[in-house]
């Protein structure tokens, strides 16, 4: 029945790094010579950072990193970041270059306009304003043990320039596949970033959040990262802002008899090689199970990260025969997938009956991979059922607003009443004498 399915598949798309998961709670780690929990480590680290500063974030990076850092080299220079561009391949450049202009064209027309609305009455006037501003300072985790993620840097910190965000730190661990790998040097040369700190993990975020010796705190966090980035992230929120807990990747395939099994199979494989990661197909067309099924072992046999997807998919997968359509987008909607692909000859159709979904890839040719690098729409998105409540990053998320109240004497007074009331229910006098004190003179 699908409320114990829901259960068992709910447990499937947690996998034991994601913070939601049991799993991933229970574990105890020996790092302060005694068993703790993830969480009780990512306290420790935080309050560390945040007592001692510099010091214990390049204790920490030697430790858990096994990278030795010193002031000077824990930030990336200048020169290495100039050397990175001139090395790097021009039509990456070049590729870069197009991405950033579809981020930004989407994120762009996503900003709001300030709102304002004049309440006049005679000789009243109120003017009520909401104005947006940019943050001053952003933070930007980018992901370095498993893979380089170029893509990542553009997808949290373009968003943020198109709000208008000044200033951009990147973090990224002292590994091969971050804060030493050139394409990620590259690419932040190619957006103007400067400012980037070879540290990882939770004490990055520390640094982040509280700020240290060299590097001064932001106003926000955000980007994806493993267990120890997203209990730090959930940690220092409120110190900070942070944009969401993301997960490990994860995607739904609604299918009908229209789809093709070898797409399918490329679309859950290409979730599962981020390893750990998911790809579960739901379909009400019975013959497309067997045929997924044989395509993805041919798949899997041929693909450089097979085996890492191979074990993912045992794992997290799941291929789902559902009663019709509508079964499918009840349980599509239990899950609140990151990635929704609708691979159905009629996507729209399919798309008004389901709610809850990250980002939604409409029909045969919107391979997940298009909103990965290149689309426009930012790939970090909600994880782990979180798609219930949580939205995908965006330029909107990099702007705070304030609310603007303006009053004439007159509008004043023809509030003042109602003013007075309240604030004489709550016991609150002086709020009411505030109002009052404006009035005295008034010639009414
Ligand atoms: N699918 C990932 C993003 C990504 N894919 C980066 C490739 N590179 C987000 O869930
Ligand atoms: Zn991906």
């Amino acid at each position: 029945d699908a409320t114990s399915l829901f259960a068992e598949l709910r447990n499937k798309l947690s996998p034991s790094g994601n913070v939601v998961s049991e799993a991933g709670r229970q574990r105890t780690i020996e790092l302060f010579g005694e068993p703790l929990t993830p969480q009780q480590v990512v306290e420790r680290i935080c309050n560390d950072v945040r007592d001692t500063g510099r010091d214990a974030l390049l204790d920490y990076s030697a430790k858990l990193d096994q990278k030795k850092l010193t002031p000077e080299t824990m930030r990336v220079s200048a020169e290495e970041l100039k050397a990175a561009h001139t090395k790097a391949d021009p039509e990456y450049l070049k590729t870069l270059r197009a991405i950033r202009e579809n981020i930004i064209e989407f994120q762009r027309a996503l900003l709001p306009d300030d709102v304002k609305i004049l309440r006049e009455a005679g000789e009243s006037k109120i003017e009520l304003r909401q104005r947006y501003l940019p943050l001053k300072r952003v933070g930007v985790c980018i992901p370095g043990g498993a893979a380089a993620y170029p893509s990542t840097l553009l997808m949290t910190a373009v968003p943020a320039q198109t709000a208008g965000v000044k200033e951009i730190v990147v973090v990224v661990p002292p590994t091969d596949f971050g804060g030493y790998n050139t394409d990620i040097l590259a690419a932040c040369y190619e957006l103007g970033i400067t400012e980037i700190y070879r540290v990882g993990g939770a004490q990055a975020v520390a640094a982040l959040a509280y700020g240290v010796e060299g590097i001064e705190r932001v106003d926000k966090i955000v980007g994806p990262g493993n267990l120890f980035v997203a209990l730090a992230k959930r940690h220092v929120f409120g110190e900070v802002d942070i944009d969401s807990i993301a997960g490990p990747s994860e995607v739904i395939v609604l299918a009908d008899e229209t789809a093709n099994p070898e797409f399918i199979a490329s679309d859950l494989i290409s979730q599962a090689e981020h390893s750990p990661g998911s790809g579960v197909l739901i379909t009400w067309h019975e013959p497309l199970i067997e045929a997924v099924r044989a395509a993805l072992i041919k798949q899997l046999n041929e693909l450089p990260r097979g085996d890492l997807a191979r074990q993912s998919l045992l794992d997290y997968g799941a291929l789902i025969l559902s009663r019709d359509a509508d079964e499918a987008a009840r349980l599509t909607d239990l899950l609140a997938t990151e990635h929704l692909h609708i691979s159905t000859s009629d996507p729209e159709q399919m798309l008004s009956k389901v709610q809850n979904a990250g980002a939604i890839f409409m029909g045969h040719y919107t391979p997940v991979a298009t909103g990965d690098y290149y689309a426009g729409p930012s790939h970090v998105l909600p994880t782990g059922g979180t798609a219930r409540f949580a939205n995908g990053l965006c330029s909107i998320d990099f702007l705070k607003r304030s609310s603007v109240i303006s009053y004439n004497q007159k509008g004043l007074a023809q509030d003042a009443p109602g003013i007075c009331l309240l604030a004489e229910k709550e016991g609150l006098t002086a709020h009411a004498a505030s109002v009052t004190i404006r009035l005295k003179n008034e010639s009414q």
